[in-house]
């Protein structure tokens, strides 16, 4: 049996899926997604999109405070300073209301019209009696730069390697799982790369599924190579070593 956490009640009024973008400085990427998700979203299910704006210092606060008159479905948290995306998501998962949660990045690279796809497994999965299950996208089509896929080869070559976790991409965003898997891992700044890993770590399993990938059309890239690298090492020792000290075989439940 995995190890489980104890979640609260739903009330009938939570969505299921909250989808949660944590962005830096995408003003102009902001509506075109925000439209697309809810293009994607409305046939599917009930849903939230939790918009975490990390200290944003273009326009991006402005359009999004601009949507929420016209998109009841929107929330917004903002960090006031820069804290970096796996303190965003983490401030959007803190938020959400869903019992499942969906990521994407915020520059429209990610697709999410794919997010109903991950959806379906995680159903097909629950309906089995699987709901510890995170779903993510792998990016067959990688729109990105030379230099971006050739590096992004290596680090996962590396990761795959020494994790095991048998994830052919796990730095794409598009995910998909219960929030309260989330809330078990444990939290370090840039463990968002490692999430398949980390799912692994408690007991749940990881479902992979080919989703689309596109160019960024508008803004740019927050990150580089090396400085991807940089902290890449350190952070895959650390990984490592959590995975040691996995908790085992615990299975507990609330009874009556
Ligand atoms: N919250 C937050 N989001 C970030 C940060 N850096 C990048 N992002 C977001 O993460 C996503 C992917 O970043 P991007 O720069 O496109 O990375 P790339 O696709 O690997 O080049 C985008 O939605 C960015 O807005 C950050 O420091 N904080
Ligand atoms: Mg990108």
């Amino acid at each position: 049996m995995p190890d489980r956490p104890v979640s609260p009640a739903a009330t009938p009024n939570d969505p299921l899926v909250s989808v949660v973008v944590p962005v830096l400085n995408e003003q102009d990427n902001v509506a075109p997604l925000i439209a697309e998700i809810r293009a994607a979203m409305e046939p599917v299910c009930a849903y939230e999109i939790v918009y975490v704006d990390d200290g944003s210092t273009d326009r991006t606060a402005t359009v999004l405070s601009e949507l929420r008159a016209s998109t009841p479905e929107l929330r917004i948290v903002r960090h006031s300073r820069r804290a970096g995306q796996s303190a965003a998501l983490r401030s959007g998962v803190s938020a959400a209301r869903g019992r499942l949660i969906a990521t994407l990045d915020g520059d429209r690279q990610n697709d999410p019209a794919d997010i109903p796809k991950l959806l379906a497994v995680w159903q097909e999965s629950e309906r089995a009696g699987r709901p510890w299950i995170m779903v993510t996208g792998h990016r067959v089509n990688r729109r990105d730069t030379w230099a971006k896929r050739q590096a992004s080869g290596v680090a996962n070559a590396i990761r795959r390697t020494l994790l095991r976790d048998d994830n052919p991409d796990t730095g794409c965003s598009l995910k998909l799982y219960e929030r309260a898997l989330y809330l078990r891992m444990p939290y370090f700044d840039h463990m968002h790369r490692y999430l398949p890993a980390l799912a692994q770590r408690e007991g749940a399993s990881v479902a992979i599924v080919p989703v689309n990938h596109r160019a960024r059309e508008s803004g740019a890239s927050k990150y580089n190579n090396l400085g991807r690298a940089l902290v890449g090492i350190p952070d895959l020792v650390g990984v490592i070593w959590l995975i040691r000290r996995a908790p085992r075989g615990l299975d507990s439940r609330e009874v009556d």
